[in-house]
């Protein structure tokens, strides 16, 4: 695997873990970083042995928003290109074939609360804000914050983060939802493996398909999203894993599964 110049990609037992790397500017998001993160998912999701990812700022800042210094100077269309790529590198990660997981120190501002919402589960450390600051620069999110922040946290709570622009901190963030977990800063490292190692040992196809049905229902109606679901249950008794998963049951042992 090559090396990247904004990211740092390490491998240990069955989990990924993806460290944005721009520290100077406190993470922020440009087209080079865009662009590694999308050559970096393609070469992933190929890796079998890879089953849960983690992706996380390091330990002071998760991302502190799309590159301002970049944006202030760019004419509309580099803009367009800029969000395009954004939207096609945040919808790889919601749609990744390995679960995701935020581990989120520090701020997590515009396009880095978006990516962090593109995310499968988000666990933050004490430290860490949140925000939707856009409207405070006279422009509103654009990674998918205006969708996916609602669809996390409700309507209300969208309209205010993004209406105010105020930067929440942890505390809240766990109470209306938009992260799941808490952990003192020197934990959370911990923590994320755990939980990635957890999900590692499920079955992958049943992981890909419960994530597939969970996401094809964000973008349809009830009824088509559960026509869905059964289908996809059914399909799933096709799996030796499904297998493996009822008789480790039966013969009251843990299972082994191969993704299969
Ligand atoms: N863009 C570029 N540079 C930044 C950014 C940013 N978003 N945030 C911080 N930096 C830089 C600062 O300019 C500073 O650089 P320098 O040392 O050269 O002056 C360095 O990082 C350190 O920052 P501060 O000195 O400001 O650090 P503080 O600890 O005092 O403050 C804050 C931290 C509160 C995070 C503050 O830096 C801040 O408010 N940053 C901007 C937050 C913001 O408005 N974010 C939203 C940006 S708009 C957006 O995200 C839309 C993009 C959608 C597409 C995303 C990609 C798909």
């Amino acid at each position: 695997m090559r090396e990247f110049k904004n990211l740092i990609y390490q491998n240990e037992d069955n989990i990924g873990i993806i460290t944005l790397n721009r520290p100077k500017v406190l993470n922020a998001t440009n087209s080079e970083l865009l662009k590694e993160l999308a050559e970096l998912l393609d070469e992933i999701s190929g890796d079998d042995k890879v089953r849960a990812l983690i992706l996380t700022g390091g330990e002071k800042v998760f991302v502190a928003g799309g590159d301002i210094q970049f944006m202030s100077q760019a004419a509309p269309l580099e803009m367009e290109k800029f969000i395009a790529l954004g939207h096609k590198v945040y919808d790889r990660i919601a749609n990744f074939n390995k679960p995701v997981i935020a581990a989120i120190f520090g701020m997590a501002l515009g396009g880095g609360c978006e990516l962090a919402l593109a995310c499968d589960i988000r666990i933050a450390a004490d430290n860490a804000k949140f925000g939707q600051p856009e409207i405070n620069l006279g422009i509103i999110p654009g990674a998918g914050g205006t969708q996916r922040l609602s669809r996390v946290v409700g309507p209300g709570w969208a309209n205010y983060l993004i209406m105010t622009g105020r930067i929440i901190k942890a505390d809240l963030a766990l109470k209306i939802g938009l992260v799941t977990e808490i952990l003192p800063a020197g934990q959370l490292m911990t923590r994320a493996r755990e939980l990635a190692l957890e999900l590692a040992a499920k079955s992958p196809v049943a992981m890909r398909l419960a994530k597939s049905c969970i996401n094809n229902g964000a973008n349809s109606s009830l009824s088509s999203g559960l026509l869905y679901e059964q289908k996809v249950w059914a399909l799933l008794f096709a799996t030796e894993d499904q297998k493996e998963g009822m008789n480790a049951f039966l013969e009251k042992r843990k299972p082994e599964f191969k993704g299969k």
